[in-house]
């Protein structure tokens, strides 16, 4: 199975990425962690991302906050997917970083999440490697059904007063 790269732009964003290293392992989903930037070791950033797929990465998760450039950078350097993680990490709530992980020009895609979205990252790289991984498709289909539940024993809770 290919791999996902997590790569954070400061050790201070680890926390926030907690929950889609939770959901990675649970979907038994290999993954490697790193701490690279693209303002402060843009070569080591650049390395990575133009050896992720001979290094059998199948997809990468990018995660900055401020002017976040890293899901940019990395993207520039590489054609498998990139997902971008905004974190709130200033006095302008992750804003800063949302806009600036969002708005790619054409031809160099970043997949952007929203502000701090670690789950639905980690899920949305599942569902990108579910494509070659029968099992991973057979897991997700799983996890909604088991979180459709939640929802409907919710409704019964409520309903029920
Ligand atoms: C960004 O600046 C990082 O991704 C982090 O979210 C933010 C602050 O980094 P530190 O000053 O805590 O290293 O590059």
């Amino acid at each position: 199975m290919k791999k996902v790269g997590i790569v954070m732009g400061s050790k201070s964003d680890l926390p926030k990425l907690e929950k889609a290293i939770d959901i990675l392992k649970r979907f038994e989903v290999p993954y490697e962690i790193h701490v690279f930037s693209a303002h402060r070791t843009p070569a080591e950033a650049r390395d990575f991302s133009v050896n992720a797929r001979k290094n059998g990465f199948g997809c990468i998760i990018a995660a900055a906050g401020m002017a976040a450039h890293l899901a940019g950078a990395l993207a520039a350097n590489t054609t498998i997917p990139v997902i971008g993680i905004p974190i709130n990490a200033s006095s302008l709530g992750g804003m800063d970083a949302l806009l600036s992980t969002v708005q790619m020009p054409s031809g160099i895609p970043v997949a952007t999440v929203g502000i701090d979205g670690a789950s639905n990252a980690a899920l949305l790289a599942i569902e990108i490697l579910s494509l070659c991984e029968e099992t991973l498709a057979k897991k997700l289909d799983d996890e909604r059904k088991v979180n459709a539940e939640k929802v409907l024993n919710a409704d019964s809770e409520v309903a029920m007063g």
